[in-house]
């Protein structure tokens, strides 16, 4: 592996506007400082001194950083990332986009992007936000337009059947108006789309992995949701001063129906989730327990949390009917999760884990028995021992912070965690701009005083400031530690340049050995805030849709027709390379009309464009796939339907006229 590719390039003039700063930082290491120093002075100047100071430092090169990567890396690195052309990867990346609102799919380890699935956004290839069928998924409003244009993806998690991923489902949760997304695994499409009641800012989710109260289910059936903003109940404008009355709900969503189980009061900001391997608990990272509904309001208190619930507990309180009524109007129970309703931990279905300082991630480790959640002020992370959180909701632990088993200082802007399944974790280091290597049992002998566990492993520089990182199967029983992908924020001069804003840099890492090797890196549009890595073989896709899944399906092309009820045309058209089934058709200016497109070549890959210029139509349908569009034909005149998907030698003649006869 060569270890060139640790190593910066010498700024590119461009850089120059990074203004007086970057002067004379040529050398890696300070420009590194000055990223690091930028977030550090960011967090100061917003009158924190707290956290960051309690580890008495400005951010500093550690003793394993670049240095000891200069070196030829032994008994580490191996794996190669070169897929010859013709060869695939070994594994699906599933990706969220970020603000682009859609879901992305990534092969590893070459970093090559595969498809996109549109999900929360507007698509014009697959013609999502077009079609009657896609509408219907994303909502809509009295008139018949989307009820929201805008997404904003941020956790992918995919369904579990023994503790791993089956493929079946993936989910994604959009921020910005609080909705969940489930994508089919089989043909990668989104199928169901729910809006969470009575929440704001929905950030983290995690399906569960098995059911306890039924040994026969050891398979996702819910997937929970923190929502990040606490908000004024009733939101109706009548109570927004009352700050100290808002506040969030966990929120349980049913994996197959979609529809919302069960919401869950609580203190405090939610943000990632987890869930544990017995389908016992989930948690959530807490932020702002203080209550603050100001930057430095939010970050006062010494510690925040990371909140668990017992499921049994609150579906329990459910069938007993004791809930407390939505204030919103939604049908959904709602039980009361804030410290205060479950001071007494045999009836409590919550149980607060004091965590220092504003934690951001939360993970389940692949042995089932740890969650890490580690505070972005402070440099910690925070080992909890499932086991003894149980312990706490029988009464036998004292306080909840008995659970906490370990708490290492691994470095500064701690975020997320991943795991090899060797006893390994990985946390991403925001502000030293790093990858620390940690041993998770070191770091509980540590914690009971063991002044010679070895805890931190290795640190890597990554580029820069990650956020998220994922292992390969992380968070499965099935592990593998042999890839770490790093979701970079800032990829500052590492791409050529594309103007002020750049792409993130997503940063594949070898961690089959002892210390972390990079090898790989691509640019990503952003911004991709997560992602799982899923061996190949869970994925299994069709190459041709079922006909019979589209009820409005026209299955013989004899069947193509024009049909008028009133006001109202319906258009039965079918297509087949270099075709469609209907050269033309024609309707009235003012008439509603509705075209219904079944495609019948079912040859894997051979899909057709339709589009109407001028009449914002446009969408492909897949083999075998049937979709429709409605529309006022307000436009007398000629209008060329033609294929947009390139699909034979034929395919520019590809076409069918619409024809308006003015009223
Ligand atoms: S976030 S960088 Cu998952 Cu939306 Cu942590
Ligand atoms: Cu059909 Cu191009």
């Amino acid at each position: 592996m060569s270890n060139d590719k640790n190593k910066q390039p010498s700024l590119p003039p461009h850089h120059d506007d990074d203004g007086s700063m970057i002067e004379g930082m040529q050398e890696d290491v300070s420009r590194r400082k000055f990223l690091g120093m930028a977030a550090f002075t960011g967090l100061a100047g917003a009158g924190l001194s707290v956290g960051l100071a309690s580890c008495g430092k400005a951010p500093e090169k550690t003793s394993s950083g670049t240095e000891s990567h200069t070196a030829p890396a032994e008994k580490s690195g191996g794996l190669s990332v070169h897929i010859a052309p013709g060869q695939l990867d070994t594994y699906y990346n599933m990706s969220s986009g970020g603000h682009s609102g859609d879901l992305r799919i990534i092969g590893e380890p070459s970093g090559r992007e595969i498809t996109r699935i549109p999900v929360f956004n507007i698509d014009c290839m697959s013609g999502w936000g077009f079609t009657n069928e896609s509408k219907a998924i994303l909502g809509t409003k009295p008139d018949g337009s989307l009820k929201y244009t805008s997404g904003d993806t941020h956790h992918v998690h995919g369904s579990y059947e023994d503790g791993t991923y089956d493929g079946k489902y993936f989910w994604v949760n959009d921020k910005i108006h609080s909705r969940l997304a489930r994508i089919r695994g089989d043909v990668m499409v989104c199928d169901k789309i729910t809006e969470l009641p009575n929440v704001q800012g929905f950030h983290g989710i995690f399906p569960d992995k098995r059911d306890p109260a039924d040994a026969n289910v050891n398979h996702t059936t819910r997937v929970f949701c923190g929502s990040e903003f606490r908000i004024p109940h009733p939101n109706d404008g009548t109570n927004m001063d009352d700050t100290d009355a808002y506040y969030g709900l966990f929120t349980c969503v049913d994996a197959e129906t979609m529809e919302v189980r069960w919401q869950v009061k609580v203190d405090g900001n939610m943000d990632l989730c987890a869930t544990s391997y017995d389908g016992k608990l989930a948690a959530t990272n807490q932020y702002n327990t203080e209550k603050g509904v100001t930057f430095a309001g939010m970050m006062s208190a010494e510690r925040d949390s990371c909140v668990f619930f017992n499921i049994a507990r609150i579906e329990a309180a459910i069938k007993a009917g004791n809930i407390i009524s939505s204030p919103d109007g939604s049908d959904v129970p709602i039980v009361d999760g804030t410290k205060a309703a479950n001071a007494d931990p045999k009836a409590a279905v919550t149980c607060y884990v004091p965590i220092p300082k504003s934690p951001h991630g939360v993970n389940a480790s692949p042995d089932g028995k740890y969650f890490v959640c580690s505070g972005k002020l402070s440099p910690t992370a925070s080992v909890i021992e499932l086991s003894r959180v149980l312990q706490w909701f029988d009464g036998g632990l004292e306080d909840p912070r008995e659970a906490v088993v370990g708490e290492p200082e691994i470095g500064l802007g701690p975020l997320h965690t991943a795991f090899d399944g060797r006893g390994n974790a990985y946390t991403t280091l925001f502000l030293d701009s790093q990858i620390v290597k940690w041993n998770v049992d070191a770091a509980i002998k540590a914690y009971q005083g063991d002044k010679n566990a070895k805890v931190i492993i290795d640190k890597i520089d990554v580029h820069y400031q990650p956020g998220h990182l994922t292992s390969s199967m992380n968070e499965t029983k099935e592990s593998d530690g042999q890839w770490l992908l790093i979701g970079n924020k800032f990829s500052k001069d590492r791409y050529l340049p594309v103007g002020p804003m750049h792409p993130e840099n997503e940063q594949l890492l070898d961690i089959t050995g002892e210390k972390m090797v990079l090898a790989h890196e691509t640019p990503v549009y952003p911004e991709p805030h997560d992602f799982i890595i899923v061996k190949r073989d869970v994925i299994k896709t069709r190459q041709v849709f079922d006909m019979d899944e589209f009820p409005n399906a026209i299955k013989e092309a004899k069947d193509s027709r024009v049909e008028r009820d009133g006001s109202k045309v319906t258009i039965y058209l079918t297509s087949m390379a270099p075709a469609f089934s209907l050269t033309e058709f024609k309707v009235r200016q003012g008439d509603e009309v509705t075209i219904i497109l079944t495609n019948h070549d079912k040859i894997e890959d051979l899909g057709h464009g339709f589009a109407i210029p001028k009449y914002d139509i446009n969408f492909v349908v897949s083999p075998h796939e049937t979709k429709s569009v409605t529309f006022i034909a307000d436009k007398p005149g000629v209008y060329w339907c033609y294929c947009t998907h390139f699909c034979h030698a034929l395919h520019l003649e590809m076409r069918s006229r619409l024809l308006v006869e003015p009223a």
